[in-house]
C-alpha cells in the first residue's frame, strides 16, 4: 500500500493534506476523541461552545491555560516535519488543519490553513476582528483562575476569548472558501490523524473524491472515512508518512 500511495503522489501537482488532532498525539498533545481523548474526560458542552463561555468564561479560560501548558512543552513530530517538507516536494500544496496548537507552524509549514483557529491567539468576545497574539495579553491561566486574577479584556472593555472555533460556530469563510478550493482542485488528498466526525471539515474527503481526486488516510483506527478512501495506511503518523517520504 506504501508503494501505490507514492506512486499516487508521484503523478501528482496539487497535494492537499487535512490533519487533526491524531498528527499532534505522538508530541503528547492529547486527541478529542478515543482512548485518553479530552472528551472522554470533559463535556463540550461545558468548554468548548460559546453558551459556555457566555455562562463561565474563568471556567473556559481555565482550561484553556491548561490546554496551553500541555502544548508548551510538546515539539513538532516526524508526521509534522513530513508535511513541511512537501511544499517543496509538491508544486500546490496545501495544508489544511483543524488543530489549534500550532505545531504544523514551529516545523516551518507556511501554506497552511488553521481552520478551527490557534490556542495561542484570543480575540475580543464584542468584536471578532480584533484578534492578539500571544504577546499582546496575559491571564487565564490556571493558576490565575485559581487565585481570582482577572481575565484577559480587550482595549475596548469586552472580554477576550481564544480565538479558536467552538461548536456551533462558523468557521472562517476566507478560510473555507480557500480549503474548499483546494479541495475540489487537489489530485491527491490525504486525511491524517482525524476522526472525520466534525463538519464542516469532516466533508472534505468526499468533496475531493466527487472531484476526481485519490483520498489517501493515514490513522491508527478505522473512521467514517476508511470505507471511502482509495488507500488506508493503518498506523501512527510520524512513522507512516516518513515511510511515504522515503518512497517519493
Ligand atoms: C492517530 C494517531 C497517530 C491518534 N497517528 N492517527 C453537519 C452534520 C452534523 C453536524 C454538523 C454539521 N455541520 C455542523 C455541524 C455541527 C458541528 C459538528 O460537526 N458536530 C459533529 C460532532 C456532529 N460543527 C460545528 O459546530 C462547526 N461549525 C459549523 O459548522 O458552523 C455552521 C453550523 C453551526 C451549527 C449547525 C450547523 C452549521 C464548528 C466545529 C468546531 C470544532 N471545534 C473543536 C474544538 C476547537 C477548539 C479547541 O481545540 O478547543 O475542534 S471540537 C474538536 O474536534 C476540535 C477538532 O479540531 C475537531 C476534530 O477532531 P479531530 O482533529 O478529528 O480529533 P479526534 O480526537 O476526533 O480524532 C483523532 C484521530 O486521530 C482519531 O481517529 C485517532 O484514531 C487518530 N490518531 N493517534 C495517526 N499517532
Amino acid at each position: 500500500m506504501l508503494d501505490q500511495v507514492a506512486a499516487a503522489l508521484k503523478g501528482a501537482r496539487r497535494v492537499v493534506a487535512l490533519t487533526g488532532a491524531g498528527i499532534s498525539a505522538e508530541s503528547g498533545v492529547p486527541t478529542f476523541r478515543g482512548a485518553g481523548g479530552l472528551w472522554r474526560r470533559f463535556r463540550a458542552e461545558d468548554l468548548a461552545t460559546p453558551e459556555a463561555f457566555a455562562r463561565d468564561p474563568a471556567l473556559v479560560w481555565e482550561w484553556y491555560g491548561w490546554r496551553r501548558s500541555q502544548i508548551a512543552t510538546a515539539l513538532p513530530n516526524a508526521g509534522h516535519l513530513v508535511l513541511a517538507r512537501f511544499e517543496s516536494r509538491f508544486p500546490d500544496f496545501l495544508l489544511l488543519t483543524q488543530n489549534v496548537d500550532g505545531l504544523h507552524r514551529r516545523a516551518g509549514s507556511r501554506s497552511l490553513v488553521e481552520l478551527h483557529g490557534n490556542i495561542w491567539r484570543a480575540r475580543c468576545s464584542a468584536e471578532p476582528s480584533r484578534v492578539f497574539d500571544q504577546t499582546a495579553w496575559s491571564g487565564g491561566e490556571p493558576l490565575a483562575a485559581a487565585t481570582g486574577e482577572p481575565l484577559p479584556r480587550c482595549p475596548c472593555g469586552a472580554l477576550l476569548r481564544p480565538d479558536v472555533v467552538w461548536f456551533g460556530e462558523s468557521l472562517n469563510p476566507d478560510d473555507v472558501a480557500r480549503a474548499t478550493r483546494a479541495v475540489r482542485e487537489c489530485d491527491v488528498l490525504l486525511a491524517i490523524g482525524t476522526s472525520a466526525s466534525v463538519y464542516p471539515v469532516a466533508a472534505f474527503p468526499a468533496m475531493a473524491r466527487r472531484a476526481g481526486a485519490r483520498v489517501v488516510e493515514v490513522n491508527v483506527e478505522a473512521t467514517p472515512l476508511t470505507p471511502q478512501a482509495d488507500f488506508v495506511l493503518r498506523g501512527p503518523a510520524g512513522t507512516v508518512l516518513p515511510a511515504v517520504e522515503a518512497r517519493l
